[in-house]
């Protein structure tokens, strides 16, 4: 194609030169930053601080990414390649002018174009907010995979929704108390998302479902939201490829209810405008836990009718718009599968399966099989949990209420001889022909749960309107296939049900938070950085510099410096010294009873009283450690709080101890995010993934520890088994009980309970000090203590003995540095396997069947 179509009017010789792109040598650079200060912001040299710097050079570089952008979707509308969308209510995806920078090569030439300016670019990157639309690893994979799937070419997208407020920002009161704060992150103009206010669609929610046949039916009346999008340019690394992230907001249809405003009722003139707005307004935070759902039933009633509101506001705006852009390629609907595949980013944007049955039925006048035939080569399911609490089922009642029509296919789905059927056929196999008289099994399966009141079990829905089902570790997808998906396996059959272990992107999560072990890397495996950057299994190349000691000594020195940098980091912000002549140990995730920082803390007591009973002789041969956590906790998670306090008042007393300070520090530091594991991920000597076996899917800080040449104590637990299979069991410290062994442990705990004095002495005298008001005064932490007191669900009862053997190992392998250096690169240089470019290309060539489409790099 010569393109020509492509610009109808004026001299095609002027629209050329426009379009050569953006002038990237260090002048132009300057010139823009220059201009955007004065014509985007309206501001003046004399006047401009480090934030005003940044934002010209925000929207400097964002000229860049524009023209790639454009490039590549013009590419992809010219050559109609089958599409993946990702559709996720979460992307974590932190700062973006470095990674851009990084990305587009122009990092250099910034910093140069910068410096001139007068400003220095480390300190205009910090000026920058995190955008942090996700609560922890689910919402960082989806910003990995975007990275990704520019990077290798892809013709992938990602959708989900523009809150106003991502996750809360977290303070600490003096007491220790974890204290929640709005993050308004849109009050600074965001240079990164272009408002497409031309896009819009309306999406519909209560009113009436009417039947007009068995299958087709029509849905009226209620509030109509209005969806706009704001698209967010995602650079590839290494290629002009720049893909879309589309971001919804929500718009009432109309300003404000007229008759209302004219009968003087202001308030009720702004309700339903209010209503509107509020579906976006708020990221939601789960509250993984059974007992605040039986506490207060009611609590969350508003809570829930809102989420799933942003549910399905969400997959209906993005699926339409889906469809309407394969519809301008003019084909019939029955070749949707061939054009477009979506990834569910677990079971939220479920509701996206009966939305599209809604669509084919009601307004496409398809009949079922055709439809069922096309959804389910349309939709894959990753299911990110097997933690009973977390599943996703939603009150039948509130469905109805909310959006009836979806109910009722619902319904048609589960009915038996409708979907409950093989992959793609007619066939009308069902479960109650498959299994006769089974009728437990025909229960188990239901989309409907049997109950007071009834549910819909999203994860079932999502299995069975998928092409494909994955867990995101092996030992997880294993664990979906024998437990929460079992009957569906045996149904179904078990290569529907496969697996992707979670990568993560080399790029941000060790060019762009590590850049002197990325230069160190690229000058030993004498590459050019894009290539290794882009294949991660060359990392191997670094094995047979593992004995050479002045490669150890560059190595161990970076990794001291990196240490520096986070006491800098700890000094500026919390005023705190931290000694860097010491291992730094770090354990950093969201706060969960499953994960155990409680197992962690108690440790860190353990350790601490073992040293009280020490004499100063005794001690010195200590090795000395700093503890460092950080992690927020679901603002009605009692318990993950208490962890919280308590960890701040044992850090309290330990740092104000002249007998061990020296060979014990403990921090909490406060607000986690992106950025601040960007900078504490570089500086750990050992990291901590000690979650329950069998809990925890994958772990990807786990993978981002490894990658920066952080050794890893864990449990033999999601991916963190896979990582010792590339690095070697000698190269890790695994400790406590397998997976096969919990659920009979539980029993026990149950029905042959052992007094803890007998069962883990250690333990016990740990418990005892909290108890007597060692940390804090002696009953606030009773609640905690008792969830190890009494049925100890996560088993710490039965791993602390192991758990305290292995950090005893881990000493004495750091008391060798060299040897601990050699450990060091060893796992660096296996850590290929665990790129998020591995993973993205699996769905793409196993799930999507999508290939890359590359910019052509010709004028
Ligand atoms: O997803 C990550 C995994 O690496 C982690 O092991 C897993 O815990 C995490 C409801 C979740 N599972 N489920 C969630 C998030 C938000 C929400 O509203 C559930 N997050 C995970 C990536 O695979």
């Amino acid at each position: 194609a010569t393109g020509k179509e492509h610009w109808p009017r004026g001299e095609e010789e002027v629209w050329q030169a426009g379009l050569r792109g953006v002038d990237q040598d260090v002048p132009s650079i300057t010139k823009s930053i220059v201009n955007h200060v004065q014509t985007s912001l309206a501001r003046q040299a004399y006047n401009l601080d480090d934030l005003g710097a940044y934002q010209a050079a925000a929207l400097s570089v964002r000229d860049n990414l524009l023209v790639n952008w454009n490039e590549t979707q013009l590419n992809y509308t010219r050559k109609n390649p089958k599409r993946a969308y990702y559709l996720s209510l979460e992307f974590l995806m932190g700062r973006t002018l470095d990674n851009a920078l990084l990305n587009l090569g122009l990092k250099e030439q910034y910093r140069d174009g910068i410096k001139k300016l007068g400003f220095s670019v480390e300190d205009i990157l910090d000026k920058e907010r995190d955008a942090a639309l996700g609560n922890g690893g689910l919402g960082r994979l989806a910003a990995c995979y975007l990275d990704s799937g520019s990077s290798t070419e892809l013709p992938l997208w990602g959708y989900g929704l523009r809150y106003k407020y991502g996750i809360f920002q977290q303070l600490i009161s003096p007491e220790g108390n974890q204290l929640e704060a709005p993050d308004p992150w849109l009050d600074n103009q965001n240079p990164w998302e272009l408002p497409r206010l031309d896009v819009t669609y309306e999406v519909r929610f209560y009113g009436h479902a009417e039947r007009l046949s068995d299958s087709r039916g029509v849905w009226q009346g209620g509030q109509e939201v209005l969806a706009v999008a704001y698209d967010v340019m995602i650079p590839g690394y290494g290629t002009k490829n720049t893909n879309n992230l589309r971001l919804w907001e929500s718009k009432p249809k109309r300003g404000f209810d007229l008759n209302s405003f004219n009968a003087g009722n202001y308030e009720a003139a702004v309700a339903s405008s209010n209503s509107a707005d509020a579906i976006t307004s708020l990221l939601y935070v789960p509250v993984l836990h059974l007992l605040i759902e039986i506490l207060i039933p009611s609590s969350s009633i508003v809570g829930k009718e809102l989420r799933l509101k942003q549910q399905y506001f969400w997959t209906a705006a993005s699926l339409a718009d889906i469809i309407r852009r394969f519809k301008q390629q003019g084909k019939p609907l029955k070749e949707l599968p061939d054009f477009v595949a979506i990834q569910l980013n677990d079971t939220h944007p479920t509701l996206a399966i009966p939305e599209l049955m809604r669509i084919l039925l009601d307004e496409e006048d398809l009949n079922w099989e055709q439809a069922w035939s096309i959804v389910t080569n349309v939709f894959f399911y990753t299911n990110h949990t097997v933690l009973p609490e977390a599943l996703e089922k939603w009150p039948v009642p509130l469905i109805e209420h909310v959006l009836p029509r979806h109910l009722q296919i619902i319904y048609d789905i589960t009915g038996i001889n409708k979907a409950v059927a093989p992959l793609g056929s007619s066939s009308k196999v069902t479960v109650e022909r498959k299994f006769p008289g089974d009728r437990d099994r025909l229960a188990r399966m239901s989309l409907i749960e049997e109950g007071q009141p009834k549910q819909v079990r999203m994860a079932h829905l999502a299995a069975i309107g998928s092409r494909k089902v994955n867990g995101v570790a092996e030992l997880h997808s294993d664990l979906v296939r024998t437990t929460i998906l079992k009957d569906f396996v045996e149904f179904e059959g078990s290569s529907k049900y496969s697996n992707v272990t979670n990568g993560i992107t080399p790029r941000r999560w060790l060019d762009q938070c590590n850049p002197e072990l990325s230069d160190l890397i690229t000058k030993t495996l004498k590459l050019d950085k894009v290539v290794w950057l882009k294949d991660l299994t060359k990392l191997d190349g670094l094995l047979e510099f593992t004995e050479d000691a002045a490669f150890r000594k560059e190595w161990a020195a970076i990794k001291q410096r990196n240490k520096e940098r986070l006491a800098n980091y700890v000094q500026t912000t919390l005023g705190l010294t931290v000694r860097t002549d010491a291992m730094f140990d770090v354990q950093i995730k969201r706060l969960h009873e499953y994960k155990r920082q409680t197992l962690n803390i108690l440790g860190v007591i353990h350790r601490y009283l073992t040293l009280k009973g020490q004499t100063p002789e005794e001690r010195k041969k200590a090795n000395p450690r700093v503890v460092f956590f950080a992690g927020k906790a679901a603002p009605a998670y009692y318990i993950a709080k208490l962890t919280i306090r308590l960890i701040v008042n044992v850090a309290r007393v330990i740092n104000a101890d002249p007998d061990t300070k020296d060979y014990l520090q403990l921090y909490f530091l406060p607000d986690y995010s992106v950025s601040l594991a960007e900078v504490l991920i570089p500086a750990s000597d050992i990291s901590q993934h000690i979650s329950t076996a069998g809990t925890e899917a994958s772990g990807t800080s786990n993978m981002k520890f490894c990658l920066n040449g952080g050794l890893l104590l864990g449990t033999v637990d999601g991916a963190n088994i896979e990582i010792a299979e590339e690095v070697g069991e000698s190269n890790v410290f695994f400790f406590g009980h397998l997976t096969p062994a919990v659920e009979d442990l539980r029993y026990q705990h149950l029905y042959h309970p052992v007094p803890l004095e007998e069962k883990c002495p250690a333990l016990h005298r740990v418990l005892e000090q909290v108890s007597a008001g060692l940390f804090d005064d002696a009953d606030i932490y009773e609640p905690l203590l008792n969830t190890i007191r009494q049925n100890d669900y996560y088993l710490l009862t039965d791993d602390f003995d192991s758990y305290i053997a292995a950090l005893a190992m881990v000493d004495e392998a750091y008391a060798d540095k060299e040897e601990w250096t050699k450990k060091s690169i060893r796992t660096t240089a296996k850590m290929g396997k665990f790129s998020s470019d591995r993973a993205i290309l699996d769905y793409a060539e196993s799930f999507w069947n999508i290939e890359p489409i590359p910019v052509s790099t010709k004028k």
